[in-house]
């Protein structure tokens, strides 16, 4: 097919003057400029920004933003640069729900609706296939008059409507907004409430209106109306919830596939917020990036799926005809950036979507249908709620086998879906002209029966792929109860040698206890032996110093007293030798009279 070989054009639009817009003080704040940074760097990294068409941002026209919002609204936002000082911009901010407000506001909220503007209309134009806005601020919460919830305008319902009402010129009549932010889209909704052209879906979490924006708007009953009636679809998450990839996949299989198929859109707008992202701080769900994937892809195919529903009317004729139309219409997507707080999540799951929109990976929907119980119960209670308005929501689920329904219960969706191939091969008659309706009904079937071998010979090697496969698991399985086995003897003696370990430590232990509490005995009584001791030290001490201070005292006087004794001999010897002289003179005088005598 012509259309296989043709390479998808696929848009990307970032522009840096949207990081401007930023909280006043530089606090921190979930929906911060490293957001779309996050997600420009990871797509520019893994090479595929260069495969696609790289797009600048551009603002919008005040009539544009004038399509669903007031004009009050817009000189609002229009006037948020003008006014210089940040204190009147927070005084602003502060009477809003979760807004922040500075000087680059007003310029990215500009850019953002106008970017999703300018992609809308190239895809719209046929000059892109498809198309990924790359914006903040986001824009799915924001009222005709009023900024909330991070978002300053409603940029996809902005977009949408210029092609409605402004560009009729491009053919688009019909278009579905596909909302999978975790939060409520609140803002398209009360948008398009009355207006059939436009078919709002949003799946988000709803904890019985506890959730962000709190109410009961985003329930399920809430339906459109007037002549919008049946075109506003909400499924609601339950309270306490934390959806993931095969909630979100059954929610698309049961609901917005069999839908889309039915309303046949001529353009999708998709409200990509990755909030829902395993590991986002705000939403706690866990959605995968391969989830998102798979969710975009079955949006991009539903097109070309339109001929599923050929497979109870066999006629070969109308096979063909219908294998062409896919290559007509097929997937007109534009997405916008909505929320999605950590990095990381929003750039994996971005970088998902655009190798989708690429078409250069295959993605097979291999999920077991295990969705939690209570989004059974959701889906069902959307469905019979709805089923009025879409008859493919009418059916019985076959929750637990997919066994095909028979043709009758088909029967008002395949005349649904006749008219809708009769009006959209009105709109192409040009075409089937040129091409396919002009062969004879020979040449048809000679197409058909080589399309058929193609089918049956890629059928075989499928099959023959797959049996390869089972074989080789079959192996695998043995080889791995073999390792089992022998983990589990492993694991037995490991256990086993641990259990002895044990033991042996804890009366390792134990006896280490019973020492430590001797050496803690012992030591009591070496400190009571201390102080016994150090008490008899002092005593001795005491005892000592009086000692020598005796001894000292008795030196004192010791040597007083020698010192008296030698006095006393040296006055005894003076006292002799006086003597001695008294001695000597006695003598002389008893000599003396002797002589005298004789002289006479
Ligand atoms: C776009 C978006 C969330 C607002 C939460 C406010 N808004 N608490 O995700
Ligand atoms: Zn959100």
């Amino acid at each position: 097919m012509a259309g296989e070989s043709r390479k998808r054009k696929v848009g990307l639009l970032y522009d840096e003057r949207m990081c401007k817009h930023d909280t006043p003080d530089g606090d921190d704040h979930p929906e911060c400029p490293n957001r779309i940074k996050a997600i420009w760097e990871m797509l520019q990294r893994t090479g595929l920004a260069q495969r696609c068409v790289v797009l600048g941002g551009s603002k919008a026209e005040d009539k544009h933003l004038q399509l669903v919002h007031t004009k009050e609204h817009v000189n609002l936002v229009k006037s948020l640069s003008t006014k210089k000082k940040d204190s009147r911009r927070n005084k602003i901010a502060s009477k809003l729900d979760s807004i922040y407000l500075n000087g680059g506001s007003s310029e990215a909220a500009y850019l953002a609706a106008g970017s999703v503007v300018e992609v809308a209309e190239k895809v719209a134009e046929g000059e892109l296939d498809c198309g990924f806005a790359i914006v903040r601020p986001p824009g799915h919460h924001a009222e005709a008059d009023e900024a909330m919830g991070f978002c300053l305008f409603n940029n996809v319902a902005v977009a949408a409507s210029y092609l409605l009402n402004q560009r009729p010129d491009l053919g688009v009549k019909k278009i579905l907004i596909v909302d999978w932010d975790v939060h409520h889209g609140n803002g398209t909704q009360k948008m398009f409430w009355k207006d059939p052209r436009v078919l709002v879906f949003s799946v988000h979490r709803h904890d019985g209106g506890s959730f962000y924006p709190t109410g009961d708007d985003g329930d399920y009953d809430k339906v459109g109306e007037g002549a919008g009636e049946g075109f506003n679809i909400n499924v609601p998450w339950e309270q306490g919830r934390r959806c993931g990839d095969e909630d979100y996949i059954a929610v698309w299989d049961h609901i917005l596939i069999p839908v889309t198929k039915e309303f046949n859109p001529d353009l999708i707008f998709l409200s990509a917020g990755f909030d829902a992202a395993i590991g986002d701080p705000r939403g706690g769900c866990f959605v995968t990036p391969y989830g998102y994937s798979v969710m975009l892809k079955k949006v991009c195919v539903v097109f070309s799926v339109l001929i599923g529903l050929a497979w109870f009317f066999s006629p070969e004729l109308l096979q063909y005809v219908i294998s062409q139309l896919m290559e007509f219409a097929q997937g007109k997507i534009v997405m916008a950036l909505e929320g999605g707080y950590n990095l990381g999540s929003v750039a994996k799951s971005s970088l998902a979507c655009v190798q989708v929109l690429l078409e250069e990976k295959q993605i097979q929907d291999s999920f077991e249908e295990y969705p939690y119980e209570s989004t059974c119960r959701v889906i069902e209670a959307v469905r019979k709620r709805l089923c009025a308005y879409w008859p493919s929501l009418a059916d019985e689920l076959p929750w637990e086998a997919k066994t095909p329904s028979s043709p009758v219960k088909h029967l008002s969706l395949f005349v649904h879906f006749l008219h809708c191939l009769l009006n959209f091969a009105s709109a192409q008659t040009s075409l089937f002209k040129t091409s396919s309706i002009c062969l004879s009904a020979e040449a048809k079937l000679t197409i058909l029966s080589i399309r058929y071998k193609k089918q049956a010979e890629s059928l075989r090697a499928s099959l023959e792929v797959a049996l390869e496969e089972k074989a080789a698991l079959q192996t695998k399985v043995v080889e791995l109860q073999g390792e089992k086995l022998r983990l589990q003897d492993k694991y037995a003696a490991e256990a086993k040698e641990a259990a002895e370990q044990l033991t042996q430590v804890s009366s390792e232990l134990r006896e280490a206890k019973i020492d430590l509490d001797f050496q803690r005995e012992l030591f009591k009584k070496a400190g009571e032996e201390k102080k016994l001791l150090e008490g008899r030290v002092l005593k001795l001490e005491a005892e000592l110093q009086q000692e020598a201070s005796d001894k000292l005292r008795l030196r004192i006087s010791r040597d007083r007293y020698a010192a008296e004794v030698k006095e006393a001999a040296e006055h005894l010897a003076k006292v002799r030798s006086e003597l001695r002289d008294v001695q000597i003179d006695l003598n002389l005088h008893r000599k003396l009279p002797k002589k005298a005598k004789k002289v006479m």
